[in-house]
């Protein structure tokens, strides 16, 4: 176990917030409270030396570190490596943005990862501790496919998986519902005014392992009803979903990729249609945020990624900050 670098001065009053690791390079923080303890589940950047390109080949990581703290601006602890790409046996390379849960004395780490024929699946690892080490099934999720799972918990148990990125994270590939090699980015030009692309999202099954119903969109409307357009790049999902319940209401916030903003969109039901209330964070260093929000000792947190260590954009460090909500549930917009 390491100690690592706290959030330290100015965490909390919104000024210059730090990183929370300064000794590997971190991104895609999914944090949540676990025998009241912050677990932070993290991507592991490293320098792969792999040309930047549409697809994130850059992004070529190899294994992922757990962290946690006692409190937000405690002490960092790095749990040291929970999950190495050699000990998952479907899995080719890039091991992108994880997720975590508990259920029955179990942790489960969900990760995606390209498959020896190189297509995004999302699998699942299994630990007694939520620090792991985690231990992957044989096979990815039975149907999945694309990037960036998130799970959440509803406050009746049933626990839901969201998934989905487009161009590099090759949700668009899957359109037609089988995989398209030829389908890239988010479907291309003259598209613009059709629907955007939705996240996906299923029921996981009682001991979470596999999908209990086929996927369903995640699909994001405007005050009208009107679904997002795919050419409103603004507003429109990319990747990098979360789901949060607030006061009984669902919160859906997202990445919108090539425009850098978090967005954030609310509705009654887990499955949506989520109405679109606007950012939840402008952009921040580097080319792309991925987010997580959790509750902890009665305050909200945002946890984030930026590129201050390295002003590289395969090389990021994670942070988090207070999530500061208006009366009416609304998030009021951070501007890092
Ligand atoms: O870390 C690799 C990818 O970059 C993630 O899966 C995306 O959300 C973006 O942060």
């Amino acid at each position: 176990m390491t100690l690592l670098a706290a959030a330290g001065p100015g965490f909390g009053q919104q000024l210059k917030v730090k990183p929370l690791v300064t000794d590997l390079f971190t991104a895609d923080p999914s944090a949540h409270v676990f025998d009241g303890r912050i677990y932070i589940y993290p991507s592991h950047d490293i320098e792969a030396n792999v040309p930047q390109d549409d697809e994130g080949g850059h992004f070529n990581m190899r294994d992922y570190h757990v962290y946690s703290m006692d409190s937000i601006g405690g002490k960092v602890t790095d749990h040291g490596v929970a999950l190495d790409l050699k000990d998952i046996p479907w899995a080719g390379r890039q091991l992108w943005a994880p997720d975590a849960a508990f259920r029955n004395g179990t942790y489960y780490l969900y990760f995606p990862a390209k498959d020896k024929d190189d297509v995004f699946r999302i699998g699942v690892a299994t630990s007694r501790s939520p620090a792991g080490p985690f231990k992957a099934e044989p096979q990815p999720i039975p149907g999945s496919y694309s990037i960036d799972p998130a799970v959440f918990t509803d406050t009746d148990g049933q626990a839901y998986l969201y998934f989905g990125g487009i161009w590099g994270g090759q949700l668009q590939r899957w359109h037609t519902g089988r995989y398209d090699k030829t389908l890239s980015t988010d479907l291309g030009k003259g598209r613009e005014q059709e629907p955007a692309l939705s996240a996906k999202v299923a029921k996981l099954s009682g001991d979470m392992l596999t999908f209990a119903e086929t996927p369903r969109d995640v699909r994001i409307v405007d005050a009208n009803g009107k679904p997002l357009l795919a050419g409103d790049h603004d507003r429109r999902f990319f990747e990098g979903a979360w789901m949060h319940k607030f006061n009984g209401k669902y919160y859906f916030s997202y990445s919108t990729g090539d425009t850098h903003y978090l967005c954030y969109a609310e509705s009654d039901s887990p499955y949506g249609p989520f109405t679109y209330k606007g950012v939840l964070m402008k952009p921040v260093e580097g080319w792309t945020t991925h987010h997580s929000m959790v509750e902890f000792r009665g305050k909200w947190y945002i946890f984030y990624h930026d590129a201050e260590l390295s002003g590289k954009t395969h090389l990021r460090n994670i942070k988090v900050r207070e999530l500061v909500r208006n009366q009416d549930g609304s998030i009021k917009t951070i501007d890092p």
